[in-house]
C-alpha cells in the first residue's frame, strides 16, 4: 500500500484551520489537523514544501516508522510548526489504519473505558455579576464543569479572555483584524487581590458539585503563584491552568511546597520532553497538551501514559483553533485512556463547521460522545471548503502598567 498524494487546506468559518488530505492507491484517504493558532500557514508550507514529497510512495499504515522519519530525520527536532505538521500526518495516518480495520480509533487503542467524556466550557464576565450569567448559561445547558475568567476592578484594560464589554461575555472570540497585536495591560496586585474572594463568591453561589477551573495564561511569578493556589486552597477549584509559565520547571514545586489546588499545564507544550519532569516529579495534576500541537496521536498517546503511572489525568486543550479533526482524535483518547480527566470543549457545533467537516461525534449535557464510524470518525468537505480562504489573526500581547512586556 502506498501514499500516493497528499493536500493541505487553509481555512474555515472564522478559523484558519489547516487540514490535511492524505490520498493512497487503495482509494482510502486520511485527514489531520495542522492548524497553530496564528501562524496557520507555516506549517502548512511545511507540509507541502518539504514533508508530502516526502510521504509519497511510503506505506501509510507503518504511522509509527513514519512518525520517527519525520521526528528525527529533520534533525533539527521539535518547536510548535514542525510538530503541528507532524501531527496532521500522524492524524491521517491513524485515520487510514481505522478506515481499513473498519474500527473507530478507540477499539485500536483498547477500547473505550467510558460512554461519555467530561467536558468544560468558557464562562466570561467583563464583571463578576455578568461572569456569574455566564456561568449559569453553561449549568442551565447541563455543563458539570466551567472555567471561569472575569473582569479585574482596578484592571486598566481587559485581561486575558475577559469581554471589554458587560453582557458579551458568552462570545468571546479570537482576534482576526490582522498580524499587528492588540496589546492587554496587566497589574498583578489587583488580580491578588480580586480573584480569590469572586472565585469564593462563584463556589458559594453555585455550590460544591460544579467543577470550577481558573486560567491564569502565565500571568504570575512562581512566587505570586504559590500565594494564589493557597488562597483559593479553600474554593476546591478543579484546576489551576498555567499559573506561571512552565519553562523554568523546578519553580513549580513552590507551588507544591504550599498548595493541594491542582494544577494544569502544558497547552503551548509540543514535545514529550517538555512533559516528561513535570509528570514524573508528580508536579502537576493535569496535563493539557492537544494532539496537533504536540505532534500527533502516536506521540501523546505515549505521554498519556507515562501520566497514568503518576497519577496525572488528561485535560486536553480544546481552544476553538483546533479543528473538529484535532477534537475527534481526542474524543477517541478520550474514550480510552484510563486517566482520562476532562475536556475543553469550545462550540464546534455551528452549520458551517458541521458542513465543512460532517461527523457523528456530539455533546450532549457537558458530554462528548464519540463517533463509532472508523477511523477519526470525520470527513471533510472539499466544495464547502472552496468558500474560506486565510485570514490572519494574532494573540495579543501583554505590558505590565509600567510598559514592560509580559507573558500572554
Ligand atoms: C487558552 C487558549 O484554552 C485555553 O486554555 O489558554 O485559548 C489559548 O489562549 C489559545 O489556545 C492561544 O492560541
Ligand atoms: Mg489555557
Amino acid at each position: 500500500m502506498k501514499i500516493t498524494d497528499a493536500r493541505v487546506f487553509v481555512g474555515g468559518p472564522k478559523k484558519n484551520y489547516v487540514t490535511l488530505k492524505i490520498m493512497t492507491d487503495q482509494g482510502v484517504y486520511g485527514l489531520g489537523d495542522a492548524t497553530l493558532n496564528n501562524r496557520e500557514t507555516l506549517p502548512a508550507a511545511y507540509l507541502r514544501d518539504y514533508l508530502i514529497p516526502a510521504l509519497i510512495g511510503m506505506d501509510p499504515r507503518n504511522s509509527e516508522d513514519i512518525w520517527q522519519f519525520l521526528y528525527r530525520g529533520a534533525y533539527f527536532r521539535g518547536g510548535p510548526i514542525a510538530m503541528a505538521a507532524y501531527g496532521a500526518i500522524d492524524m491521517a495516518l491513524w485515520d487510514i489504519k481505522g478506515k481499513l480495520a473498519n474500527m473507530p480509533l478507540y477499539q485500536l487503542f483498547g477500547g473505550k473505558s467510558r460512554e461519555g467524556a467530561m467536558v468544560y466550557a468558557h464562562a466570561t464576565g467583563a464583571d463578576l455579576p455578568d461572569l456569574m450569567d455566564s456561568i449559569s448559561h453553561y449549568v442551565e445547558q447541563g455543563y458539570k464543569a466551567v472555567r471561569v475568567q472575569c473582569g479585574i476592578p482596578g484592571m486598566p484594560s481587559a485581561s486575558y479572555a475577559v469581554p471589554e464589554e458587560k453582557g458579551e461575555g458568552k462570545h468571546y472570540i479570537t482576534d482576526f483584524s490582522g498580524v499587528r497585536p492588540k496589546v492587554e495591560t496587566w497589574d498583578t496586585g489587583p488580580y491578588m487581590r480580586y480573584m480569590p474572594g469572586a472565585l469564593a463568591e462563584i463556589r458559594a453561589r453555585f455550590g460544591p458539585e460544579l467543577h470550577i477551573l481558573h486560567d491564569v495564561h502565565h500571568r504570575l511569578t512562581p512566587r505570586e503563584a504559590a500565594e494564589f493556589a493557597k488562597a483559593v486552597e479553600p474554593v476546591g477549584l478543579y484546576w489551576l491552568e498555567d499559573p506561571t509559565p512552565a519553562e523554568d520547571q523546578e519553580a513549580l514545586k513552590l507551588i507544591r511546597q504550599h498548595s493541594t489546588t491542582p494544577i494544569a499545564i502544558g497547552e503551548v507544550f509540543n514535545s514529550a520532553w517538555q512533559c516528561n519532569k513535570l509528570i514524573e516529579q508528580e508536579l502537576i495534576d493535569y496535563i493539557r497538551v492537544a494532539v496537533t500541537y504536540a505532534g500527533g496521536i502516536t506521540p501523546v498517546k505515549r505521554i498519556v501514559d507515562l501520566a497514568g503511572m503518576h497519577h496525572v489525568k488528561t485535560g486536553f486543550h480544546g481552544a476553538p483553533s483546533h479543528s473538529p479533526l484535532c477534537m475527534a482524535a481526542q474524543a477517541h483518547i478520550n474514550a480510552w485512556a484510563p486517566n482520562f480527566g476532562i475536556q475543553e470543549y469550545l462550540v464546534l457545533g455551528t452549520p458551517e463547521c458541521d458542513a465543512l467537516f460532517p461527523s457523528e461525534h456530539r455533546m450532549e449535557n457537558g458530554m462528548v460522545y464519540v463517533s463509532d464510524a472508523p477511523g477519526l470518525g470525520v470527513d471533510f468537505d472539499e466544495a464547502e471548503a472552496k468558500k474560506y480562504s486565510f485570514s490572519p489573526g494574532s494573540h495579543p500581547v501583554v505590558r505590565l502598567t509600567d510598559g514592560t512586556l509580559w507573558n500572554y
